[in-house]
């Protein structure tokens, strides 16, 4: 027998992943993570019994429901779903699969359309953390057509902007989680910084790399692989986040000086696969690392560390992440009071995921 539940299948920046209603999924945890697990089809790298697409990018989820708290319209609970083992993460939150939230919100009824922009006010589960989502609303429905262009996305959609607020330390209680701008890890300089997402920046000539290499030719390298995950392992510990041997956390982002004019240029480990961009909060902790003084970003960037507004293009191995963030600067300590950013978001299918019926009973 298999079990109908409702939920749609979206793109939400450069990710694609399944949206549920809270109420649709079991309360259980575990019982939760097997109905996810058979959804997608893991554990298994081609994902062929569930609609997974083989790549942590496009094996996500999203559960939204009503709001926990009052300074928000609703709850956003982000789970990674493993592609090769049976396991299901909240470790991490997921910027790209938020783009989807606000629309996905407005066309299920959680919140109102008001007038052709609608700010929904999105509280992030996994980080206990704040964004607004200012998503197109022309006539009281949500528009996913449009002409702005995200680099990792081909074509054009509607342009979804982010706000994030006071995310700073989101998962590891410090923008700078070990207290130091920069550390000596199994004899390289690294630089820890969690500004909405825990990420770990090496520079890639310290790895024996130019950092442009292709994402595929930096997971053929296993020797290089082995190297990173040692250093990750070490530093979960020290970054507040306990042992990440199954965490998604944290990321693991190779930089040098930019090519193609932007701030800083980056290959990203997510942390066992490379992305073929970078990751949305992944990118603003980067950004912040830019303008943080000691940092090993600050460096390798010509960005000016200041206070106001400032933009910053990350490179990435398909584009540009643009993030623009609002800065103060109080006794060399920066803080980013508000960063700001555009994706698109697309629903593709909506209707039910079949899962077997035992996937659901509690064993
Ligand atoms: O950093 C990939 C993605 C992400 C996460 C990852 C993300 C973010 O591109 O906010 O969006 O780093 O696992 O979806």
């Amino acid at each position: 027998m298999l079990r109908a539940i409702p939920c749609t299948l979206m793109r939400g920046g450069t990710s694609k992943g399944l949206y549920f209603h809270a109420r649709d999924l079991p309360g259980d945890r575990a019982t939760r993570d097997r109905v996810l697990l058979a959804a997608m089809g893991s554990p298994d790298p081609r994902q062929i019994d569930g609609v997974g697409g083989g790549n942590p990018l496009t094996s996500k989820v999203a559960v939204i429901g009503p709001s926990t708290r009052g300074d928000a319209d609703l709850d956003y609970l982000f789970l990674q779903v493993v592609v090769d083992r049976a396991e299901v993460s909240d470790s991490q939150n997921c910027g790209n699969i938020l783009a989807g939230v606000g629309p996905w919100s407005i066309e299920h009824g959680l919140v109102q359309a008001a007038g052709d922009s609608t700010p929904v006010t999105i509280h992030m589960v996994n980080t206990g953390t704040v964004a607004v989502a200012h998503v197109p609303t022309p006539g009281g429905t949500v528009e996913y057509e449009g002409t702005t262009h995200i680099d990792g996305v081909p074509g054009t959609a509607a342009a979804v902007a982010i706000d994030f607020l006071d995310i700073a330390g989101s998962s590891c209680g410090a923008l700078l989680p070990t207290g130091h701008a920069r550390d000596l890890i199994d004899g390289v300089e690294v630089t820890c910084i969690d500004n909405g997402m825990p990420v770990v920046l090496m520079r890639a000539e310290d790895l024996g790399k130019t950092g442009s290499e292709a994402p595929e030719d930096l997971e053929a390298d296993s020797a290089l692989k082995s190297r990173i995950e040692k250093i990750r392992l070490a530093l979960g510990p020290l970054m507040h986040l306990g042992d990440v041997s199954r965490k998604t956390v944290p990321k693991m982002c190779l930089i040098s000086r930019a090519r193609r004019g932007g701030a800083l240029h980056t290959r990203t480990f997510i942390p066992h696969r490379v992305h073929e961009a970078i990751g949305v909060l992944g990118a603003v902790s980067v950004a912040t690392a830019c303008i943080t003084p000691g940092s090993i970003a600050q460096e390798l960037t010509d960005v000016p560390s200041g206070q106001g507004t400032q933009t910053l293009d990350i490179e990435h191995p398909t584009g540009f992440f643009t993030v623009q963030m609002t800065v103060t600067v109080d006794n060399g300590q920066v803080s980013v009071n508000r960063a700001a950013l555009v994706r698109t978001a697309r629903k593709l299918m909506e209707g039910s995921v079949y899962v077997p019926e035992r996937s659901w009973s509690v064993p």
